[in-house]
C-alpha cells in the first residue's frame, strides 16, 4: 500500500487543502508539522521551494516521490486515491473550478497581507480587495450548501481555509468583508461545519493564529477595540 506523509505547518492554509481532500477521500496519512522559522535540513533537502505542503508518496517497493504545491497535490490525490471523486464530472465545470482556484489563491495572498501588515492603508486596500473577490464569488456559488450544491467538491476544499481565517479575524475586528455576500456567507457556514474542514487544523488554531498576529505586531490587533 502507498504510504502518504503530509509535511505541514499548523496554520498553513495551503496545507489545509490537502488535509481536507485526504479526509474527504478517507485516506490514511501521516502528518508531520514543521517550524517554518527553523526549517529542518531534511525538509530543505526535499522541498524545491522551501514551502509546505509537501506530500511524500512511498510505494510498496519503498520508492519515494515528493510532491509540492497544494493544488498539484490535490489533483494527484483526486487521480490516484479511492473515495468519492471531488471534481465535477462535467469538463466545463471542472475547467471553471480550476479557474476559481486562482481566485481562491489570490484571496489567500490578500488575507496574508491583511493579517500581517502594520500599515492602515495597506490593511484597508486588502480589506476592499477581499470583499471584492467575495462579491465575484457571490455570482458563482450555488443555492448551497456547497459551491456546486449538495455534493462537496474540490473547490470547497480549496477555499475553506480562506473562510476559516475570518473566524479569528472578525472576532478581533469586524472587517465586514462578507457584508454583501449572503450566499458566500451561507457557503462559509456550511464549510465550517464539515468534519474534514474542522479537523484540518489543531483544536487550538484560534490561539495559535492570535499568537502569530501578535508576533507580527499586526495592525489588525493594534486597531482592535479595547478588550478584544
Ligand atoms: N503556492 C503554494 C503556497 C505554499 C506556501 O506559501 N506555504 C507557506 C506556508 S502557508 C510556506 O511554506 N512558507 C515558507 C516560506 O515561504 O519560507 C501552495 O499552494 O502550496
Amino acid at each position: 500500500m502507498t504510504h502518504l506523509t503530509l509535511i505541514s505547518h499548523e496554520l498553513c492554509p495551503y496545507v489545509q487543502r490537502a488535509a481536507i481532500v485526504l479526509a474527504e477521500k478517507g485516506v490514511a496519512f501521516e502528518r508531520v508539522d514543521i517550524d517554518l522559522s527553523k526549517k529542518p535540513d531534511w525538509f530543505l533537502a526535499i522541498s524545491p521551494l522551501g514551502r509546505v505542503p509537501l506530500l511524500r508518496v512511498r510505494d510498496e517497493s519503498g520508492k519515494e516521490a515528493v510532491l509540492f504545491e497544494s493544488l498539484a497535490i490535490c489533483e494527484y490525490l483526486e487521480e490516484t486515491q479511492p473515495g468519492p471523486k471531488l471534481h465535477p464530472e462535467d469538463a466545463i465545470e471542472r475547467a471553471r473550478d480550476r479557474a476559481w482556484f486562482d481566485l481562491a489563491s489570490g484571496l489567500l495572498g490578500d488575507i496574508w497581507t491583511l493579517e500581517t501588515t502594520k500599515d492602515a492603508e495597506v490593511f484597508e486596500a486588502k480589506r476592499k480587495a477581499i470583499a471584492s473577490k467575495l462579491e465575484t464569488l457571490e455570482g458563482a456559488v450555488s443555492d448551497g450548501p456547497y459551491f456546486h450544491g449538495r455534493a462537496f467538491s474540490m473547490i470547497d476544499a480549496v477555499i475553506a481555509s480562506a473562510f476559516r481565517y475570518f473566524e479569528v479575524i472578525d472576532a478581533i475586528r469586524d472587517t465586514r468583508v462578507f457584508e454583501k455576500t449572503p450566499r458566500v456567507r451561507a457557503w462559509r457556514a456550511a464549510l465550517a461545519e464539515r468534519p474534514s474542514v474542522k479537523n484540518a487544523v489543531p483544536k487550538d488554531y484560534p490561539d495559535k493564529l492570535r499568537a502569530f498576529l501578535a508576533a507580527h505586531d499586526a495592525y489588525l490587533l493594534r486597531q482592535a477595540p479595547a478588550g478584544a
